[in-house]
Formats: C-alpha cells, structure tokens, sequence
C-alpha cells in the first residue's frame, strides 16, 4: 500500500496534479478522555463521530477513549491538551471557569428555559464567541454536545420547597458560581470532582449532588441516594475540546475532518441524551429511588432565591458576556 500511494503520488507530482485529499492526511493516534460511564450517552456520541473519522480517514485514525475520569478529572485532562499531552476531552464548561472565566455563564441558576433555547445559543453566535476566547486559552472547541439540565438527588429526604434545601451537605462542581447557587439555597456546599462523588454519597460524606437524569442513571448513584427532586436548576454544556497545539500541527483536511465528525457526534448524542431522559427517569425510580416535581410556587421562590447570584458574579463572568447572552436569549424569545 505503502509503495502504491509513493507511487501514485509521484505521479501525481510528476502530471503537476493537485495532491488526492488523503496525502493530507497522515496516520494518528486520538486519545479522548471523559467523566462519565461509556453507556452515558457521551459514548453514542464518541461512537458516531468514530465512525465519520474512520470513514473520512480511510482508517487511517485510531481513537482512544478513556471513561469515567480514568486520565484524570475534567480540569487535569484539559489541562493535558493545553501542554500537548493528549488530544482530546469531553468535558461539562464548569470545572474550567479558572481557565476562561466567561464559561460561567453556562452555570448561571435557570439560564435556558429548554434544549432548543440552549442548543440555538451554543450552535449559533454565542457559541462561536465562547469558542474564539478559548482558542485564546489554547484549546480547540469543535463542538457543543450535551451534558444537560440538572436535578438534585439527596439521602435525607424529599425536596418539595425552599426550606427542605437546609443544611443538606451538596457536592458542586468546581465552580464559585454553583457554590454561590447552593449557599443561596441554604445548603452546605462541597466542590468536588464528578470521579469523587458516588464515593462520597456511599460513606455519607455528603448527602447530595446534581445532575441530569442520564448521568444519574449511568453512574448508578440510584445505588447511594434515595430520592430525586426535578429541580432543573442549570443545563450544563459539554465541549468537545481539541489541543490547540496539535490540532495546528494538522492539515487543514485533518482539521476539517476533526471538526465535521464532532458535529456528527454531536447530533447523535444530543438524541440519545433526550431519547435516554426519560428511560433514565424511570430507571431509577425502578432502582428505587423516590422521584418528586416541585410547584409552581416553590419553584418560584427557589428562582427569587438564587437571582442574585448573577449580580455576585456579573464581573467574574464579564458584564459583556451576559449582556450578550442576555441579548440572544431575548431574541429567541421574541422580547
Ligand atoms: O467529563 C464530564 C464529567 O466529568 C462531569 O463534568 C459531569 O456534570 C458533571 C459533573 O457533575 O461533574
């Protein structure tokens, strides 16, 4: 084969031809990293964009995944693709807000009001300006895929109102902004990385955490919690991050390749983790644990609650980050 492509590209040369598109493209390994289970849907996701490179590579990739925090947490792989040492991470926005703190934004108490209001915001002109500051921070966003809208589980008891919040001892991510939300609610927050949490709820090191229902589900913490109250108090983006130093090293048709693909991941991760939604929900409540909405009222005075949190951190955040968020979301909502 080897000889063959030589040969063929020899005389290509020779005829004053244009390269074939696959001179562009040279063998490469990919390592990728993540936080959750493979069966959470970030796997289809993975899979599906596999699948694309494979095929626009003729093989000439192999992709290495990595799950459940096995390179490390969020911040340590992403970390590792700004000094070029691994390639690739799917990671929530949260835990890099010390890297660019506009990422903040995304964790703001009821930003989005659905996945359409969020998937237009981060596919669109919002996205592309996040993306651009962390091209500045040397990473490569290729893509926006989908973490979710958060719920918060506990083995204390029910949450139905704003004073069953008290005292409950909550893992956060690493995130002054999700500290602020659970202090306003009058928790007693704990910022821990996600590879740390089930442990944590198992020896009742602390008594809660929050995430959206596939990640509760595939990371079993049915098994360590009893019940489940549909807060949707924040929806969580995952970026697909590429190392901006190797990602230059690239051909621009190995470039193209990469950021095609993650699109291609994105769109089936994003059906799978709305497909998955419900099933999960049930899954869990079949394992046993005891699910509750809350009214109308109380959500209300959950909301009035945690408001001021955007004013604590307008400025860590940039005024102009949520001027412009702000902005887009009144657009979408025709005000
Ligand atoms: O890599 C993704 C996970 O590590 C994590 O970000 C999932 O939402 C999550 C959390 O609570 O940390």
């Amino acid at each position: 084969m080897k000889t063959l492509t030589r040969l063929s590209l020899t005389t290509a040369l020779t005829a004053g031809l244009a390269l074939p598109a696959f001179a562009d493209i040279q063998s490469r390994t990919i390592t990728i990293s993540n936080g959750v289970a493979e069966s959470h849907p970030v796997g289809n996701g993975v899979e599906a964009m596999r699948e694309c490179i494979d095929e626009r590579t003729d093989g000439a990739w192999t992709i290495n995944a990595f799950w459940s925090s096995a390179l490390g947490d969020d911040l340590t792989a992403t970390q590792a693709l700004r000094s070029a040492t691994q390639e690739m991470v799917i990671t929530s926005t949260s835990p890099l807000v010390g890297i660019e703190p506009a990422l903040g934004v995304f964790d703001l108490p009821f930003l989005f009001s659905d996945s359409a209001e969020a998937d237009a915001i981060l596919d669109g002109d919002f996205g592309d300006f996040m993306t651009e500051k962390l091209a500045d921070r040397d990473l490569i966003n290729l893509a926006y895929w989908e973490n979710g809208f958060r719920n918060l589980t506990n083995s204390v008891r029910p949450v139905t109102s704003l004073e069953d919040f008290e005292d409950m001892r909550v893992r956060v991510m690493q995130n002054n902004i999700f500290l602020d939300t659970f202090n306003a609610l009058g928790t007693n927050p704990t910022p821990m990385a996600f590879g740390e949490v089930f442990t944590a709820l198992e020896t009742r090191a602390i008594d809660a955490q929050e995430n959206p229902y596939v990640t509760i589900d595939t990371s079993q913490f049915y098994e360590v919690q009893g019940y489940l109250s549909a807060t949707q108090h924040a929806y969580t983006p995952f970026l697909v991050l590429f190392s901006k130093p190797i990602f230059d090293t690239y051909s621009e048709t190995e470039q193209e390749i990469l950021r095609e693909c993650a699109v291609i991941g994105r769109d089936e991760q994003r059906s799978v983790s709305r497909d998955l939604s419900d099933v999960s929900l049930a899954n869990v409540q079949d394992a046993g644990m005891q699910f509750n909405e809350i009214s109308d009222e109380e959500m209300a005075r959950i909301r009035e609650a945690v408001e001021g949190v955007y004013e604590t951190h307008a400025e860590s955040i940039g005024i102009d980050v949520i001027d412009r968020m702000q902005a887009e979301l009144n657009e979408l909502r025709g005000n």
